[in-house]
């Protein structure tokens, strides 16, 4: 069994074979629709499906990682408009317009030339995200590996260790792979792994399609607890 003539258009090596599993992940991701935009927390609706948020630090690779995972460029569009990059942006997923789950992009942090008060003011912004958020079932975090992690990761790493032992998914991107050697992505990977304290890491690249399917799978699983995946 491969592909259906129905699935979505799951991107392929030529020629490799389609899991059913990651034709499922895929489609569902691909039913992405812009949901709602909040300039600060406080002001997101409080919703009851599951909510996986994406972090990282500005240029890491984070909107190139959402539009290639949901197959949706107008996607990005919703986060460029202006004014609106410091905005918390949902995205609704699920099949037939019922929304099972939702995205959340949260805003790009800075180089590690940020003033200290900008820092503060982003470190109780996710401390309070990861405390008040109830839906919150997951935290993607994008690093792009050539440049390992900046003082907000490791503070993000931190606040969300804890968590994860109480449950919270927590998954590692490390981004743009197609600019690593295959030793050195072997060791941004163990590195990574280490410093991810029980959450999951993976390796991934836009161009060169590397860990979609494995990412899309992960995140359909975290959504979909109850559901067995396709077989
Ligand atoms: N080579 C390569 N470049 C990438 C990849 N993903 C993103 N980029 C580039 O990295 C830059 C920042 O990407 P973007 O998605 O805008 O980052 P964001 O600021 O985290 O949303 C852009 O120039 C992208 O084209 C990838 O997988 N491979
Ligand atoms: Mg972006």
């Amino acid at each position: 069994m491969t592909n259906s003539p129905k699935a979505a258009p799951a991107p392929r090596h030529a020629g490799a074979p389609a899991q059913p599993q990651a034709v499922q992940a895929l489609g569902w991701l691909h039913t992405a629709r812009f949901l709602t935009t909040a300039p600060e927390l406080r002001f997101l609706p409080a919703l009851d499906v599951p909510e996986i948020a994406f972090v990282g630090r500005s240029n890491a690779g984070k909107s190139t990682c959402i539009n290639t995972l949901t197959q949706q460029k107008q996607l990005a569009f919703a986060s460029k408009k202006p004014g609106r990059t410091q905005h918390i942006n949902l995205f609704a997923l699920g099949k037939q317009g019922a929304t099972d789950a939702v995205l959340a992009d949260l805003p790009g942090y800075g180089y590690a030339a940020v003033p200290k008060q900008d820092k503060i003011r982003w470190q109780q912004v996710m401390a309070n995200y990861l405390v008040t958020r109830e839906n919150l079932k997951a935290i993607v975090l994008l690093c792009d590996p050539r440049h390992g992690l900046t003082e907000l990761d490791e503070v993000l790493l931190e606040v969300v260790r804890p968590r994860v032992e109480e449950g919270l998914k927590f998954l590692v991107i490390l981004t743009k792979a197609d600019k690593l050697t295959r030793s050195e992505a072997a060791k941004a990977l163990s590195i990574m792994k280490l410093q991810a304290g029980g959450g999951e890491v993976r390796l991934f690249s836009a161009t060169k399609r590397t860990g979609i399917e494995d990412v899309a799978m992960l995140l359909w699983q975290w959504a979909h607890p109850d559901l067995e995946p396709a077989a």
